[in-house]
């Protein structure tokens, strides 16, 4: 990881409002450096319209057709959109000027901000620069080295969450021809803890709550472990709605986030000017990794009341009807300590019956999180707990309540309903397998840290990742790195340099494709693709650019070619890259949901999934019915002088796109080596706002350093800590992962401050 200087980095009080004009300027100008006017206004204008393509930055929802504005984007979408459509370009040229070499010593911001990948590239066994090679040589010689493994679970086949259903779809046929469900992908770090607590307990891997749910229906909104002003900015939108017709919301975080607090909505003229609307009624400064025992309390507190006015609190039909391991769950609440609950939560028991409050004057209540939950040793337990609570009162397959985890990229909940999954269920091979006449394989495959422990063990040859930086965005970056030079060929699917092209395999292939914003040609004609946001709704996306070069292919045009090298003419390849609706018929006949999906994707706007809790309170886990269950309080030890450090996304970046160097909203300017703490715990190591500290992590293996940090007195409970993702994945080590969803614990790292040494100790 390159590191910034971050003696430059100036530091603000942190601001309590979200959006407004200043973030109307921002797209604004962003939008015209990197694209021009003309250019700048026909991607801006087609963002997110019906007809245009969807939001390439998160998942959030669109409204319905016929209720969208002119300007149905966020700052960070604009910015998003601006990143891919640049007119800055990468060729052949540059590639002949810097060595690989070279390039790994520029930072993430730098290498993406050369601009967009043109032709595909090739790095030879032992050579030190990139060299261009035709589509299909570059086929071939990926095939070549597939077929010369000894087994198909030497390969594994990465997705990032941008992919569209049509190319995901195409890629997890493509591994599972070859004979491996080796397919790790950026959910494995994400939503998985989610997945994973939601299916045994309410037997959907995904959220229950369409986005009127919240704007026009529920009492109260729970926002738990999430960063909606900078990740998911047009919740805002969604939230104040909510707020306008009396909703409450309660916000547990262990940072006051400004979007959480007030918001200034850039769409309507009063939100340009006036203060904005408050968002957050109740607040929670919650320890980080807190949620567990704060959700237990609240349950806790919901049971006594109902003990003593029984009938009043808890839904007794609804848990009579539809639930089973009530009687259980009860006797886990009633065997907790109010101490333990306190000193796991940070939170008072005054603070937690206040909450409680909240929740039984509420008739309908939706939870929203990301990934303040789901990155922790306890993130299933605590999103079972969280199920719990939405139970109680029945908040579930009714309007306005329900679970609702905000995902990350734009169709990561997509590319799992297509199959990008390493342990896919029998009933779905079977039918890919009816499908298409071949035996997929069954045993499970290797996940993302699976896959980092096979190549660090010298068990994977061929690295192929459909989008996203694998090396950046995995934990323990010197092991990942070092895995990641073990394969023999490492093969990108992009649209930009990053930094997973250049800590490769003994050989490497970049393959560059058109992005959301681009138009995509193909046989039989201009292509459109589908995604699947937050709240199961399918829609077209299609581009509305010229391509960035000539000699750019689409996602699906390149895993059909890679497929149709590898394995002939035998299940089509060349007639699903000529047509997409090739694919989608063969969606249609593989994933149940999309009857008729040609012709309903074609409604403006497009169509939901069916979730069985949502539509008729029917839950297909292993009783058939939605589950309570006993989660155990294991709160983290953190040793004396140290910290539980989390990492988190500053406003000017999505992921490992590091789009510029600054966090307008927690008061920091031109740097990322920052590290937030609670001023009373710099006081007690002896360390002062803007002192220089190193961060070591502490885990059983050993010792872990990021050198070189801005400590930043910051409002986040006594200690807490936070620094930024990718700098501090370093950090987290490659063992630290949750319970049963294997996610690494990219949110609670044990950590100890030391006055740094010097630049780069
Ligand atoms: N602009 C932009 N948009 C994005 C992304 C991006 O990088 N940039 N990334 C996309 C992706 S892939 C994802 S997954 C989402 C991520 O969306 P978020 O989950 O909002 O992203 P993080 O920055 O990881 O923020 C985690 C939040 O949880 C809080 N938190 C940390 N630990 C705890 C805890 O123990 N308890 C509680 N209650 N809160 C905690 C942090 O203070 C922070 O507010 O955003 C998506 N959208
Ligand atoms: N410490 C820490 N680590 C984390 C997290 C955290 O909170 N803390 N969050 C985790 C989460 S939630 C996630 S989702 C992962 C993200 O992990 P990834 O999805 O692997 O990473 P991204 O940074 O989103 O990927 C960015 C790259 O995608 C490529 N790209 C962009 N658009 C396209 C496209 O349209 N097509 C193709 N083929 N490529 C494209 C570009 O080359 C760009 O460099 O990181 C995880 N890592
Ligand atoms: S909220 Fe997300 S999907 Fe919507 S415009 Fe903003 S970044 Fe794009
Ligand atoms: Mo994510």
């Amino acid at each position: 990881m390159v590191e910034q200087p971050e003696d430059a980095v100036e530091v603000r009080p942190p601001e309590s409002v979200a959006v407004g004009r200043v973030a109307v300027r921002l797209s604004l100008k962003r939008a015209i450096a990197e694209m021009g006017v003309g250019r700048g206004a026909r991607v801006l204008t087609s963002l997110n319209q019906v007809g245009g393509f969807d939001c390439p930055s998160c998942a959030w929802p669109d409204p319905q057709a016929g209720h969208r504005s002119h300007a149905e984007f966020c700052e960070n979408g604009a910015k998003a959109a601006s990143w891919e459509a640049t007119r800055d370009r990468v060729d052949r040229g540059f590639f002949a000027t810097y060595s690989v070499e070279e390039l790994r010593a520029q930072s993430d911001h730098e290498l993406e901000a050369h601009g967009r990948l043109t032709e595909p590239m090739y790095l030879a066994r032992g050579a030190t620069h990139y060299a261009p090679i035709s589509w299909d040589d570059a086929f071939a010689l990926c095939a070549s080295r597939l077929t010369a493994m000894p087994s198909a679970n030497r390969a594994a086949f990465y997705t990032s969450g941008r992919a569209s259903n049509e190319a995901a779809f195409l890629f997890q046929l493509l591994a599972r021809r070859l004979g491996t469900n080796n397919l790790p992908d950026c959910s494995n770090m994400c939503h998985e803890s989610s997945g994973a607590a939601l299916m045994e307990t309410i037997g959907v891997g995904k959220g229950t709550v369409n986005l009127d749910d919240i704007t026009d229906h529920a009492d109260l909104i729970v926002i738990v472990g999430q960063n909606p002003g900078t990740n998911h900015p047009r919740m805002l939108s969604a939230l104040e709605a909510a707020k306008r017709r009396g909703a409450r919301i309660v916000s547990a975080n262990p940072l006051p986030e400004a979007g959480l607090v007030r918001f200034k909505n850039p769409q309507r003229a009063r939100g340009l000017i006036g203060r904005g609307t408050a968002l957050t009624d109740r607040f929670l400064s919650v320890r980080v990794n807190g949620d567990l025992a704060m959700f237990a309390g609240v349950n806790k507190v919901l049971c006594e009341r109902e003990d003593r006015a029984p009938g009043t609190v808890v839904d007794r039909d609804f848990i009579d009807t539809y639930c089973d391991g009530f009687d259980e769950a009860r006797e886990g609440w009633r065997a907790l300590q109010w101490s333990a609950i306190e000193t796991a939560s940070g939170l008072s028991r005054e603070q937690i019956e206040a909450f409680a409050d909240d929740v039984v004057a509420a008739k309908s209540v939706i939870v929203c999180w990301a990934m303040g939950i789901t990155q922790h040793r306890n993130a299933v337990a605590t999103i079972r707990e969280i199920v719990n609570f939405l139970l109680l009162r029945g908040n579930i397959g009714r309007p306005g309540a329900g679970p609702s985890p905000i995902r990350g990229h734009s169709n990561v909940q997509g590319d799992r309903t297509m199959g990008i999954w390493e342990k896919m269920p029998d009933w779905f091979l079977d039918r890919l397998g009816d499908e298409f006449g071949f035996e997929p394989p069954r045993e499970h495959g290797y996940d993302t840290v699976d896959t980092i422990r096979a190549m660090r063990d010298g068990r994977i040859d061929v690295f192929v990742a459909l989008g996203g930086n694998f090396v950046a965005a995995t934990p323990d970056t010197a092991v990942t790195e070092a895995a990641m030079t073990k394969c023999r060929l490492s093969v990108h699917v992009a649209t930009k340099l990053n930094r997973s092209h250049l800590v490769h395999g003994e050989e490497a292939l970049i393959l560059p494709c058109l992005g959301r914003t681009e138009r995509d040609h193909q046989a039989s004609g201009e292509q459109f693709v589908t995604v699947e946001d937050s709240m199961s709704m399918v829609h077209q996306s299609r581009g509305r650019l010229t391509p960035g070069s000539p000699n750019l292919r689409s996602e699906v045009s390149i895993v059909a070619g890679l497929g149709e090298a590898l394995f002939g003419e035998d299940l089509g390849w060349r007639a699903m890259a000529d047509d997409y609706r090739v694919i989608r018929r063969h969606i249609e006949h593989v994933v149940p949901g999309f009857e008729d999906f040609e012709e309903r994707v074609a409604t403006p706007g497009g169509f939901v999934l069916p979730r069985g809790p949502h539509d008729s309170r029917t839950f297909h886990t292993a009783t058939g019915k939605a589950r309570f269950t006993r989660n155990a309080l294991d709160a983290i030890e953190v040793p004396e002088g140290h910290l539980i450090l989390q990492t988190v996304r500053s406003h000017d970046q999505f992921n490992t796109t590091v789009y510029g160097l600054d966090d307008r909203y927690r008061g920091i300017e031109g740097g990322r080596r920052v590290v937030f703490v609670n001023e009373a715990d710099l006081a007690e190591q002896g360390l002062r706002d803007a002192d220089l500290v190193d961060l070591v992590s502490v885990y059983a293996d050993g010792e872990r350093r990021a050198a070189c940090f801005r400590a930043v007195a910051y409002p986040t409970p006594r200690g807490c800590a936070a620094a930024y993702f990718p700098e501090a994945n370093v950090l987290v080590p490659l063992d630290s992962t949750a319970l049963t969803s294997n996610t690494p614990t990219s949110k609670s790292i044990i950590i100890r401050l030391e006055r740094a040494s010097g630049p780069d100790a």
